[in-house]
């Protein structure tokens, strides 16, 4: 049988204002085809961003998409997931928005295990307002408001997700189709909150890290190091080592599923409940549990 859907089906007709040379092109490409590879209708998939360069993600794509508030992403996400559970969900943006203004927002939506795709295009900066330090740049990085270097330590977004109970973490890499297609895809497949962080150089404002210097590093750990995912210990570990790479110039930088594990998602949850209390809830019998 033919495919109903090809990869520009799921393209919007606005073209893309990023920098020539800009990681997120490969990403959109990425999502494109896994989305026209597992023939998702284009009307049940919800993506959404915030804002930054990353966020502008949405414009993108002929899909439904909310472009929301910067850091807000994932509690607009959450809405539409509960509000109609048959819609894929994918939240796309940025390390600022993810984890400088949303971070709040990331630790509930991963403990509660909502079923959606979170992709934090992690470019190190706020590429957007013309190069911040973000939570996730090394220290030393001299962005515009750092011009003798930032001070704090980076955050290690992997061992994050993980200590804040995501049920799939991940990571690919922007100069890397075939890898990021099939983190994207396992990430879809997952039933729960899967996150993929894709290690996206700007291409405008980074002067050290370019798709094409980092693209030799790359490492496998499921295929090259045979990490099971499925090991929560292990995956720790490596997420705990993540980092390491920022050491040297050359050393190697680890990318593939670090942890998944298979638990019920909050929607399965509320559907267990309405279920179980489908008969006894009138409006008189809920009033019974309240003394007014
Ligand atoms: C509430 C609020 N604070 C600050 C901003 C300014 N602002 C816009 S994008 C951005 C950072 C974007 O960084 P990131 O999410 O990493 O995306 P990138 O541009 O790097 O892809 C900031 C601080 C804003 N739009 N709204
Ligand atoms: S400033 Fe950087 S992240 Fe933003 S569009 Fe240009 S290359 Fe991409
Ligand atoms: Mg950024």
């Amino acid at each position: 049988m033919m495919p109903r859907y090809i990869t520009q089906d799921y393209r919007s007709r606005i073209r893309p204002t990023w920098c020539k040379g800009c990681s997120y092109y490969g990403v959109l490409a990425a999502l494109t085809e896994v989305f026209a590879e597992k023939q998702i209708d284009p009307h049940r998939l919800n993506v959404v961003s915030g804002i930054g360069c990353s966020s502008r993600m949405t414009l993108c794509l002929n899909t439904f998409g909310l472009h929301t508030l910067h850091g807000r992403a994932l509690p607009v996400a959450i809405g539409s997931r509960l509000v109609n559970p048959d819609l894929t969900v994918v939240v796309a943006a940025g390390d600022g928005d993810f984890f400088s203004i949303g971070i709040g927002h990331f630790v509930h939506a991963a403990r509660k295990n909502f079923d959606m795709t979170v992709i934090c295009m992690d470019n190190r900066m706020y590429a957007m307002t013309k190069n911040q330090a973000s939570p996730t740049s090394i220290v030393g990085y001299r962005g515009s408001l750092t011009p003798w270097g930032k001070m704090s330590v980076p955050l290690n977004v992997l061992e994050f997700a993980i200590a804040c109970d995501a049920t799939f973490v991940s990571r690919t890499f922007a100069g890397s189709q075939q890898h990021m297609q099939e983190t994207i895809s396992r990430g879809l497949d997952h039933r729960g909150f899967s996150f993929i962080e894709v290690i996206a150089p700007c291409g405008t404002f980074d002067r050290t890290a370019t798709l094409a210097s980092l693209s030799p590093r790359m490492v496998d750990i499921n295929r090259e190091h045979r990490h099971d995912p499925a090991d929560k210990k292990a995956a720790l570990a490596a997420a705990v080592q993540a980092l390491d790479y920022d050491a040297s110039d050359d050393a190697p930088v680890p990318i593939g599923v670090f942890w998944e594990n298979s638990v019920p998602t909050f929607e399965e949850r509320i559907a267990e409940i309405k279920k179980a209390h489908k008969k006894k809830a009138s409006f008189a019998s809920l009033l019974k549990n309240y003394s007014l």
